[in-house]
């Protein structure tokens, strides 16, 4: 039996990923527009007191900058129709907008009215606005989290807003232009106690170096990435996309690791650290683990991402 993808899916069985993440996301969406949107600003708050968000680089503003300026002229009534319509994914132009852009600008694009809601630019939450009993229970558990999941909550509600791409017949990805990698002399080199395949130390070297052109000659031609939480990505073009949409500038920390000979001339490793987002630097180390499956010439025929449950996992290397 050889493996598929989905089969490649369930090596390292044993590790724990942070499961309240979806869990809380759920019961998220369950809350109306309104609780949402105050919910969110309750949490960002909350958040607040302990991490510090960067502001958002100008490559990630330049194409929310028509419709952010378009919001700025509107009255407050139409402002926070306009907000509830992102948090419904309501079938409107600015929602369809909105569902083209990737993740790094929709942080950008709110980053941008939470300041000006806080100036009073944009309408606010109303004054003494009070959660429901739900809204209330959910937000308690978010704080209950690690930062890593806290952060990762609050990424999921703002790239799950706008209309739905899947109904859009001209859906096409907006995302910013590609810097250049780091310059050669400027790198860096992870060391990882345990391992020392070669593509898994370039991996993780290239992704730090933002070289993606470089990092997807790693892959076999149909490798797949597994994001956390999410489908696996297929396929060399697809995966190098996602690298060059979603992956600049962060930093991956890895720690310690695992190898050993699967079936079929494959080897599987698997490896823990600290991920840190360029969002939020070093005030959060988000607890990662990778596991890869290498084909017999050592190029990546799968690798799974996971935000561990706990600072725990970072020792569990256990088949
Ligand atoms: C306000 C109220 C109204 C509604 C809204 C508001 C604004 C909210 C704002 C929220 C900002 C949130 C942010 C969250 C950022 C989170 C980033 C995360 C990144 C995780 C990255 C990981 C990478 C892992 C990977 C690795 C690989 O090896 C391969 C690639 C990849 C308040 C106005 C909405 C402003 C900024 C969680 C884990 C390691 C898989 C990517
Ligand atoms: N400030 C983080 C980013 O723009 O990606
Ligand atoms: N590690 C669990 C998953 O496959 O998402
Ligand atoms: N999923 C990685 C990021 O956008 O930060």
């Amino acid at each position: 039996m050889s493996f598929t993808i989905d089969s490649a899916r369930n090596i390292f069985p044993n590790t724990l990923y942070a499961d309240a993440v979806p869990a809380l996301t759920a019961r998220f969406n369950q809350l109306s527009a309104e609780d949402q949107l105050a919910w969110i600003w309750f949490a960002y708050l909350e958040m607040g007191k302990t991490v510090t968000v960067a502001a958002p680089g100008a490559a990630n503003m330049q194409f929310a900058e028509p419709t952010l300026n378009q919001i700025k002229a509107m009255g407050f009534q139409e402002q926070s129709q306009v907000m509830c319509d992102l948090a419904n994914r309501a079938d409107t132009p600015i929602c369809r907008t909105y569902a083209t852009w990737t993740p790094n600008i929709k942080l950008g694009f709110w980053y941008k009215l939470g300041e000006w809601m806080e100036q009073g630019i944009v309408a606010p939450i109303p004054e003494g606005y009070k959660l429901s009993a739900n809204a209330s229970a959910v937000l308690n558990s978010l704080i209950g989290l690690d930062s890593g999941q806290q952060i990762t909550v609050l990424r999921n509600t703002v790239v799950d807003m706008g209309f739905d791409p899947a109904k859009m017949s001209n859906f096409k990805r907006i995302s910013e232009p590609v810097a250049p990698p780091t310059e050669i002399s400027k790198r860096t080199k992870v060391s990882i106690e345990g391992v020392t395949n070669p593509t898994v130390l370039s991996y993780m070297n290239l992704l730090n170096a933002n070289d993606f052109d470089e990092l997807i000659k790693l892959f076999a031609p149909d490798g797949a990435l597994q994001p956390p939480f999410k489908r696996p990505i297929v396929g060399q073009e697809a995966v190098l996309k996602f690298f060059k949409e979603e992956c600049p500038n962060l930093k991956l920390a890895p720690e310690r690791g695992v190898s050993e000979p699967a079936e079929d001339g494959f080897t599987q490793i698997k490896v823990t650290g600290k991920v840190q987002t360029p969002w939020f630097g070093a005030g959060v180390g988000m607890n990662m683990s990778w596991r890869f499956l290498l084909n017999s010439e050592n190029k990546i025929f799968f690798v799974a991402i996971d935000l561990l449950a706990s600072p725990k996992e970072l020792l569990n290397l256990a088949r």
